[in-house]
């Protein structure tokens, strides 16, 4: 199919974008980091979000090389900001098919980059941890003897969350923004919330509430001890550049 042959050229050229979305602490409004966000301006079509070229990029194996594309490059970012700001790489279960790659592939990264590993986060679905979760478990934690922390995304929309919550290595669960979105509206998504931050917490987890667009949700955050948030109210994915400037900035 062309948008296959298009995505092959623009693997080879590396003729993506990466938005930076902040990540801020929810009681004191403190810039902690930076979740990268690929796009791909192609040239007909224009913008393509990720959710219209990842799934062709898994099926055809290109998000192994699309993949070590971000890292690299986030990385590199990462490393023109501010000491303790943090950037966060979404990975796909894909990428964890060849594991010792993976491993390498982050490692490079950093050290191309020279960023502490301390400063960069891996976010994972549960979808990963679904199809053969003793390999998942080895890769993640070979990631984490790197320095890297690892965090559970979407966190509430997959399986069996709570059976590989205790079992893999999370340093933060994302609550995903669904929650968020019907904390206002619904009692049952906000007891839904509050039972996650606790639930988080009580494992030793960082809990981010994602998806943040109202001055109310921020307050009932607050309320539930959730400490960390990113969404449109907070900040919107932004060039890298801007990412930058803000950094700076703020710190
Ligand atoms: O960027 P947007 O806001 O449209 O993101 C849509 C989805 O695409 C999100 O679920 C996000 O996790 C995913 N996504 C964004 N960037 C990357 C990436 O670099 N790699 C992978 N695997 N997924 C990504
Ligand atoms: O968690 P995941 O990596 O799937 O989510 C990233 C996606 O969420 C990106 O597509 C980003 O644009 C989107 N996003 C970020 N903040 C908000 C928000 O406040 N509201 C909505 N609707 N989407 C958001
Ligand atoms: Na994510
Ligand atoms: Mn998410």
């Amino acid at each position: 199919r062309k948008l296959t042959q298009d995505l092959r050229l623009a693997v080879a050229d590396g003729a993506f974008d990466l938005a930076f979305q902040p990540l801020h602490t929810l009681a004191d409004a403190r810039l902690v980091g930076f979740e990268a966000l690929l796009r791909w301006p192609h040239p007909e079509r224009g913008l393509i979000p990720p959710a219209d070229f990842i799934p062709l990029a898994e099926e055809t194996g290109l998000i192994v090389p699309l993949g070590a594309w971000v890292l690299r490059r986030a990385c590199r970012e990462a490393a023109s900001w501010p000491g303790k700001v943090r950037v966060a790489v979404n990975l796909s279960p894909a990428q964890f098919h060849d594991g010792a790659a993976l491993v390498q592939t982050v490692r490079d990264a950093l050290a191309a980059a020279n960023l502490p590993a301390q400063r960069l986060e891996l976010e994972v679905t549960e979808g990963l941890l679904v199809r053969d979760p003793g390999a998942a478990l080895a890769i993640l934690e070979e990631l984490r003897k790197l320095g890297c922390s690892i965090v559970m995304d979407d966190f509430g929309t997959g399986y069996s969350s709570l059976a590989y919550l205790w079992r893999f290595p999370f340093d933060k669960l994302k609550i995903d923004r669904s929650f968020v979105a019907g904390m206002s509206g619904e009692p049952k998504a906000a007891a839904i919330v509050a039972t996650i931050v606790a639930l988080g917490h009580s494992l030793g987890l960082a809990v981010t509430a994602e998806g943040i667009e109202t001055v109310g949700q921020v307050g009932a955050l607050n309320a539930t001890g959730c400490e960390l948030g990113q969404g449109y109210l907070l900040g919107r994915p932004m060039p890298a550049e801007a990412a930058r400037e803000l950094s700076e900035r703020v710190s």
